[in-house]
């Protein structure tokens, strides 16, 4: 049972959640033809990471649809509110979504970090398999979540455990990737650390909400908070690291890169406007 179906919202409470959800895949089909339009100026060593986000987006997408339309007949007006309608909401389907996504978005730090060789298989699979883990065992937690038994906060420790760990090998993949990259990218590396560690930590804060904050705001928040890390950690985050592999394909002198943005720099070709017509 998820928490969402307790209870009897509001017309704003009702619609904002309706409206957070349609507005994140609005986000999240922008965000797809943006990685799609700007893959050809990214070399071919990094291009992959957007066509992943492109994966990321199609999926994100469709799950938010189907979570709209759940909450659209999940509750049925009555004259005074929206009550239950008998057709249960679930937040299961962003469980679903997170085991394409998570092991996803990780690897396209692979890739955009340029680890290679059997590095690259040796993190992927720690990030697959404590990915998945995290995943699942919280799964299994968030159906206990109403009320908080054993079965929700031994399932939530256990799959903290394994988002610890999944940290620790981001941490390191970020770390190696800004060891051998220019200033300017190393920044940009500082940033996608920050990105990852505030957006990804709020999905636990979520998993809390029924026990921190049980009533229908409870429910909105719980709402604003998956959306904004959703599209903090889906599209913001495949944007910054599609901007770095851009950098990176214009630094390794990658011509479609060094003529195809406007942010990075090029010291022989002076603005258009500085030169008189
Ligand atoms: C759960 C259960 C409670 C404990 C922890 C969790 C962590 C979830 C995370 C999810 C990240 C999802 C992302 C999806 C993007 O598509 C499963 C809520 C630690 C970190 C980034």
């Amino acid at each position: 049972m998820t928490f969402e179906n307790l209870f009897s919202y509001s017309v704003a409470q009702f619609e904002v959640v309706l409206g957070v959800f349609t507005l994140t895949a609005a986000v999240f089909a922008a965000c797809l033809v943006y990685s799609l339009a700007t893959a050809k100026s990214i070399s071919p060593r990094y291009r992959l990471t957007s066509y992943l986000t492109g994966v990321v987006m199609v999926s994100a997408f469709f799950e938010l649809g189907l979570l709209a339309l759940r909450w659209y007949g999940g509750f049925t007006w009555d004259g005074t509110a929206y009550v239950p309608s008998g057709d249960l909401f679930s937040n299961g389907f962003r469980y679903m979504n997170w085991s394409i996504d998570v092991p996803v978005l990780l690897t396209q730090l692979l890739i955009v970090g340029g680890i290679t060789g059997t590095l690259f298989f040796r993190r992927w699979a720690a990030f697959v398999v404590a990915g998945l883990a995290m995943i699942w065992t919280g799964y299994v937690g968030q159906f206990d979540e109403v009320d908080g038994g054993a079965q929700f906060w031994v399932w939530g420790g256990v799959s903290t455990v394994f988002y610890l760990w999944l940290l620790v090998v981001a941490y390191q993949t970020i770390r190696d990737a800004k060891a051998k990259s220019s200033p300017g990218v190393a920044k940009m590396f500082t940033a996608v650390w920050y990105l990852f560690l505030v957006s990804w930590s709020i999905y636990p804060l979520a998993y809390l909400m029924p026990q921190i904050w049980s009533d229908p705001n409870g429910v909105v928040l719980r709402n604003l908070i998956y959306s904004s890390a959703d599209i903090a950690s889906k599209a913001v985050y495949g944007v910054l690291l599609a901007a770095i592999a851009q950098k990176l394909s214009a630094e390794e002198g990658y011509q479609p890169a060094i003529d195809g943005s406007s942010w990075v720099e090029r010291p022989d070709a002076p603005h258009p406007g500085a030169t008189p017509r």
